[in-house]
């Protein structure tokens, strides 16, 4: 497998709950390397950019304003098959449905309110580094 980096977000309800900490206790475990770290608060409309994909989707609203809702923290990840690697480490998009033992599981609270976010390929991991980190971040 080869050595693969992805963009991770821990979402404003994990940051609010202060448990920003055990999630990246988590990924440390996990063996990720943090590329790139940093706190931010997304307006609305930066939120609706990073989310474009589903702007035809009933739940943009509702996604949009949590998201820029409070403070997030943006990562990038480096691990082997890194992509999926993050997606097992977080569990379903649906707390409800996701493993024991995964963060959205333990941590997250319904479908909208599920702690973090992990690109699903390739070309959405290049997509959304490059739309929160500039290159000379990621050396
Ligand atoms: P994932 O983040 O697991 O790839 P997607 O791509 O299906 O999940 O959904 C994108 C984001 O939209 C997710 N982070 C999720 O929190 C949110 N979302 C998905 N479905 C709903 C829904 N029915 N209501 C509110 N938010 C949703």
């Amino acid at each position: 497998m080869a050595l693969e980096r992805t963009f991770a977000i821990i979402k404003p309800d994990a940051v609010g709950n202060g448990q920003q900490g055990e999630i990246l206790a988590r990924i440390q475990r996990a063996g990720f390397k943090i590329v790139a770290i940093k706190t931010m608060r997304l307006t609305k409309e930066e939120a609706g950019g990073f989310y474009a994909v589903h702007k035809e989707r009933p739940f943009f609203g509702e996604l949009t304003d949590f998201m820029s809702s409070g403070k997030i923290v943006a990562l990038v990840l480096e691990a082997e098959g890194a992509i999926a690697k993050w997606r097992d480490t977080m569990g379903a998009t649906d707390p409800k449905k996701a493993a024991p033992g995964t963060i959205r599981h333990d941590l997250g609270t319904s479908i909208g309110n599920n702690c973090s976010h992990g690109s699903d390929a390739p070309d959405t991991a290049a997509f959304e580094i490059g739309y929160f980190f500039a290159g000379m971040e990621l050396i």
